[in-house]
């Protein structure tokens, strides 16, 4: 039998956080971040940035243990929600139907499953459209975040990973090898930027972080000196930095829960059909930080667990290859 075709991914298009403390996480996120309140009820807050025309690209929950619930793509077209569910049926994966008013407030018809990575991964075409708020400057506050980037997945089998998503059609910007082109980290695409989605080596299945876009790196150094004047500079982990996979300028938060947001800006275009993977050295002390700045030990161990599709805790399963035990200069850890 053939396999049933992939489901035409657009991007990454929003997550569902559980937080325990919801005022504490509007204080991170709306107040400290600048995402604007699109709808709220007694139990959840649905987030966007300036430049989303979509409903939301971050639910925040209130539940007992800090979790994620899900990650969403959109995909093309309505029969696209009907190929990712016999996509993933036919991998075997759990696989829940959702109409509208079942799901998530905002979003129609969409397919939720469990991927072969074990994440809970939802993809849906139909959602409520939002006001351009682009111009809006009077709105704009904080971080000013544009838009949803990118999520960073925790796995173990990385060469897992990039197959199953190879499998969804995603293309792959760059990489992290090792001598043997052993694989510790890859950054995989849909839209025409270095990623909708990446992989770090750890314990897994884990949220390593969202990356939240914003338009200019100014407004990544001025995250930083919000918090720091505001004497809350224990939110943030790493950076500001350059990285060395993807350009992009950086600075990785810890909310009040310790899901990790990476604030991230000025990546590159990746649409041609013919763009090649840059493949990093793990020697290569740029690859993290291209100023070589360590990665501080939290940043590879610590993150968020998953959910499954009845809302239980999901059990993790260790590394193989782990890139923080790699003794190298500036980013030597282990
Ligand atoms: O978005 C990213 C990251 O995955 O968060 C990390 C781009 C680059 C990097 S890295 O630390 O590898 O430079
Ligand atoms: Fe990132
Ligand atoms: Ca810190």
């Amino acid at each position: 039998m053939t396999n049933p075709p992939a489901p035409d991914v657009v991007r990454s298009a929003y997550a569902q956080l559980v937080v325990t403390d919801l005022a504490k996480a509007r204080w991170f996120w709306v107040e400290m971040l600048g995402f604007h309140v699109q709808y709220e009820d007694a139990d959840s807050l649905y987030l966007r940035g300036t430049d989303e025309l979509t409903h939301h690209s971050l639910v925040l929950r209130r539940g007992e243990i800090a979790a994620l619930d899900h990650i969403s793509y959109r995909v093309r077209t309505p029969e696209d929600v009907d190929k990712a569910e016999k996509f993933f049926r036919r991998l075997g994966r759990p696989v829940k139907r959702l109409k509208r008013g079942e799901g998530t407030h905002g979003v129609g018809d969409a397919v939720r499953v469990i991927d072969p990575l074990g994440f809970p991964v939802e993809f849906f075409h139909d959602i409520d459209r939002a006001e351009r708020l682009i111009q809006r400057y009077d709105l704009h506050r904080g971080a000013q975040i544009a838009r949803m980037d990118h999520f960073n997945l925790c796995t173990p089998d990385i060469p897992a990973a990039y197959t199953h998503y190879k499998s969804l059609g995603f293309g792959c910007s760059e990489t992290i090898e090792g001598d043997e082109h052993e694989l510790y980290a890859a950054w995989m695409y849909r839209k025409q930027t270095v990623h909708d989605v990446a992989f770090t080596g750890g314990a897994g299945p884990r949220l390593h972080h969202l990356g939240v876009a914003t338009h200019e790196s100014h407004q990544v150094l001025r995250t930083a000196d919000i918090f720091g004047a505001l004497h809350e500079e224990k939110y943030i982990e790493r950076g500001p930095g350059r990285h060395g996979v993807s350009n992009a300028f950086y600075v990785y938060l810890r909310d009040p829960d310790g899901h990790r947001v990476e604030i991230y800006t000025s990546d590159y275009y990746t649409g041609d059909p013919d763009h090649e993977t840059y493949r990093w050295s793990v020697h290569d002390d740029r690859r993290r930080d291209f100023w070589g700045n360590a990665v501080i030990e939290s940043w590879y161990k610590e993150a968020t667990p998953v959910l499954d599709l009845d809302g239980r805790p999901l059990p993790v399963d260790d590394a193989l290859l782990d890139e923080s035990a790699v003794q190298v200069g500036a980013d030597g850890l282990g």
